[in-house]
């Protein structure tokens, strides 16, 4: 307990918000993972796929009939919106930040799904801790550099699972995949992961995106089937 020094302003926490209790929570679970000391016990294969889909061993393209070759020396990420300190991100500067390795699950929407895809990349956390979402953000909008855009709350792109990838499997992304970068939210259906990600945009409302305006769920769990609106 540390008592007030007269003369020194003591710096008040700032109250509680959902984004600061997601961050915290996020952080939390990312450092029992690392520390290996909370590492779950690996589930049977049978429990992982959720009902409705199948497990395959190859990695099918999904796109919209476009897949946009930029490269490394133009690309760029910008991250902005209701945020403190928006940014544009030159390749180097996202190798720069701290980088994980992050093996999950891909459910697509279209019933196959690919158990144990390790992606290396940057946590969509570190990219919110550059920025710092203002309290008033509560859903991020991403956009491809196909035209292609998916929505998500916060709290879901704030789980320490979700990365901004540019490696799949110890390899660069290939570019049918979304390389240079693309985004990956294993607890939901892959279509909310944007693959060649150019523009991370934090709104104080929701947007639908691009399969989210066609019918898609805007929730998109996987584990409840939870695959139209
Ligand atoms: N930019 C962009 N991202 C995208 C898509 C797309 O068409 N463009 N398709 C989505 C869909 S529907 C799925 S299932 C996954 C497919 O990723 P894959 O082609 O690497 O399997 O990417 C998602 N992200
Ligand atoms: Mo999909």
């Amino acid at each position: 307990m540390v008592d007030h020094v007269p003369g020194i302003q003591v710096a008040t926490p700032a109250p509680p918000s959902p984004v600061n209790e997601a961050y915290i929570a996020a952080k939390e679970r990312w450092a029992r993972r690392q520390s290996g000391a909370a590492r779950p016990a690996p589930r049977p294969t049978s429990e992982r796929i959720p009902a409705g889909q199948r497990q395959v061993h190859n990695f099918p393209v999904l796109d919209l009939g476009v897949k946009p070759a930029i490269p490394q020396e133009t690309w760029e990420l910008r991250i902005g919106g209701e945020v403190e300190n928006p940014v544009v991100l030159k390749w180097a500067d996202f190798l720069a930040l701290p980088q994980v390795r992050d093996t999950s699950d891909f459910h697509c929407v279209t019933t196959w799904s690919q158990l144990d895809m390790t992606w290396d990349g940057v946590l969509f956390l570190t990219l919110a801790e550059l920025v710092r979402p203002k309290p008033t953000a509560t859903h991020v909008f991403f956009k491809g550099y196909d035209g292609y855009s998916t929505n998500n709350p916060i709290e879901v792109c704030l789980d320490d699972d979700v990365v901004v990838a540019h490696s799949w499997n110890g390899q660069p992304l290939p570019v049918e995949h979304g390389g240079p970068a693309r985004v990956i939210l294993p607890k939901r259906y892959a279509w909310k992961g944007s693959k060649w990600v150019r523009e991370i945009t934090f709104l104080d409302h929701d947007i639908l995106g691009f399969w989210e305006n066609r019918g898609y769920s805007n929730t998109a769990d996987p584990w409840t089937e939870d695959r139209f609106s």
